[in-house]
């Protein structure tokens, strides 16, 4: 077969959970390639393809783009790296997305690491962040919020009763956060 064997991770938590800077924490310990899908739909965005405008406005309102969008991106990305250890970030956020990136790479996550945390450090930390996203208004976080919520929990909810989830207590500081990621990446990476 021309697939290569690769383990994938998907790091789910709501907005401002943390995903981002948890990932580069990962990557510099233990190797992983990061893919952050929100990271390549804003690429895209930049590198102005013909879906940009319509990925922009999904983004401006906290709409969760089409899985045909995505799956190809991270596709892409995946085939385009020469490691075997990914960390997909922020993906996948609803029913369509994961039975789409399964169906099309045959993929299964070796687990999936969750990031809990509350609504209100979420909305403190997007509101600091100050890196010009164009979703970090409070109008469209409180959108994206809800979707995540009506949609992206339920996939962690998926994978939960499939004894897939590490849950992790995202609301502490970054560095005891990533205590415990460690703690969790250190056994399949021996
Ligand atoms: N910070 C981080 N950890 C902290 C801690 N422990 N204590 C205090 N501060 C902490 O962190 C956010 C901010 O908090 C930073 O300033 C950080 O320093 C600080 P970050 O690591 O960036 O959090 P993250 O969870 O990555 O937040 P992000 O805003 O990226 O999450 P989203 O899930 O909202 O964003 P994403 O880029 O994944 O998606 C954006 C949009 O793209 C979606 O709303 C959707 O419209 C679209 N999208 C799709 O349609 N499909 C996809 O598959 C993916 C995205
Ligand atoms: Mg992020």
């Amino acid at each position: 077969s021309n697939k290569k064997k690769v383990t994938v991770v998907f790091v789910l938590g709501g907005p401002g959970s943390g995903k981002g800077t948890q990932c580069a924490n990962v990557v510099q310990h233990f190797g992983f390639t990061h893919l952050s899908a929100g990271d390549l739909l804003r690429a895209e965005i930049k590198s102005g393809s013909e879906n940009g405008t319509m990925i922009q406005n999904m983004i401006k309102e906290g709409k969760i783009v089409p899985s045909e969008v995505t799956v190809k991106l991270l596709q892409r990305a995946m085939q385009e790296s020469d490691n075997d250890k990914f960390l997909i970030d922020g993906f996948p956020r609803n029913e369509e997305n994961r039975a789409a990136f399964e169906k099309v790479t045959e993929i299964e996550p070796e687990f999936v690491l969750f990031f809990e945390c509350s609504e209100e450090e979420m909305e403190r930390r997007l509101l600091n962040r100050n890196q010009g996203r164009e979703d970090d208004n409070i109008d469209t976080i409180r959108k994206r919020f809800k979707v995540f919520l009506e949609s992206s929990l339920p996939v962690v909810e998926y994978y939960g009763a499939k004894g897939r989830v590490r849950k992790i207590d995202a609301g502490k500081p970054i560095e005891e956060v990533f205590e415990t990621v460690k703690a969790i990446f250190t056994p399949i990476s021996e």
